[in-house]
């Protein structure tokens, strides 16, 4: 039988989610497409899931759309944009809106859209050994899945210019240095160190932690008077959750807190 393009592993309180195509690196066709939208589907119905945990199968995070499926029509003629439209652009904006921390532990190289898609989730951890390549120079094409908006925030213009017009691998821990990513460990650590926060993440405040997404999100167009607008609005809402009185409770009873999630997230 044929190795499924994912692996979905239900843990305590969050999802582990694998790119399985490890001999073409992880690459997307198709049918991992369509298995990522569905987990992802579940993964925002289950108010059991509090964090998902990307990464991928073999030496590999992901190298973007698997271009053996996009074949070229002879006359240069294909629609690239509707693969866009179909797949990568619903999936960004989902994984932007999951109302719980997204982790990605990219295990080696993350080439186009598959850097770009570490890139979109909250915590981005790496192997000692990876890299992230903006391949799309390489063939001609133009950085997607919000690469052009996320890498200037991340590494400011000058460096944005430079990885996504030369293509060049960033090593990992240039990464960490330039800002792109959370942390570097080594690459035994990985999974332990992204697994470590994942069952953090299970235990946390979830919805103070989705509103905390919704207002970093926002204040990528928000002046700082609306951002004081919407920080009221926000907090209101978090104070409200049982999680919120927990807290405020454990502090004073000087216990560890016990956060349920709960609450409209
Ligand atoms: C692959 C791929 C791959 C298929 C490695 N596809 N097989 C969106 C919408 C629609 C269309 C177009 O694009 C997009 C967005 C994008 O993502 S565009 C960017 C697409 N990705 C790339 O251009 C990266 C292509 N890959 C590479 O440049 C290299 O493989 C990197 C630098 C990632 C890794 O190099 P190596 O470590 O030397 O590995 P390798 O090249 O030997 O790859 C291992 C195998 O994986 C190899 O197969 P083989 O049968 O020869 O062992 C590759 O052909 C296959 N593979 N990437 N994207």
């Amino acid at each position: 039988m044929a190795e499924p393009p994912l692996l979905v592993d239900r843990r305590a309180g969050y999802r582990m989610i694998t790119l399985n195509r490890p001999a073409r690196l992880n690459a997307f066709d198709e049918a991992m497409h369509r298995a990522l939208a569905e987990a992802i589907g579940e993964c925002e119905t289950d108010p059991s899931c509090r964090a998902v945990l990307f990464t991928g199968a073999g030496r590999g995070f992901s190298a973007g759309q698997d271009l053996t499926a996009q074949v070229a029509q002879p006359d240069g003629q294909q629609d690239v944009g509707a693969a866009l439209d179909a797949y990568y652009n619903p999936l960004v904006r989902r994984l932007r809106a999951l109302p719980f921390p997204t982790v990605a532990a990219v295990n080696g190289v993350a080439a186009g859209a598959g850097a770009n898609l570490a890139l979109a989730c909250d915590i981005v951890i790496a192997a000692r050994s990876a890299s992230f390549i903006q391949a799309f120079a390489r063939i001609g094409l133009v950085p997607d899945c919000g690469g052009t908006w996320f890498l200037p925030r991340l590494v400011g213009a000058a460096r944005a210019r430079g990885l996504t017009l030369l293509a060049e691998p960033l090593p990992a821990e240039k990464a960490e240095a330039w800002g792109l990513i959370w942390k570097v460990v080594d690459d035994a650590e990985l999974m332990r160190e992204a697994e470590r926060l994942c069952a953090h993440f299970a235990q946390a405040p979830t919805v103070g932690l989705a509103l905390t997404k919704r207002a970093l999100d926002a204040a990528e167009t928000n002046d700082l008077s609306a951002q004081l607008d919407l920080e009221r609005d926000l907090q209101r809402q978090a104070g409200l959750s049982p999680d919120f009185a927990e807290g405020v409770r454990a502090f004073l009873e000087k216990r560890p807190a016990v956060f349920s999630g709960r609450g409209s997230r």
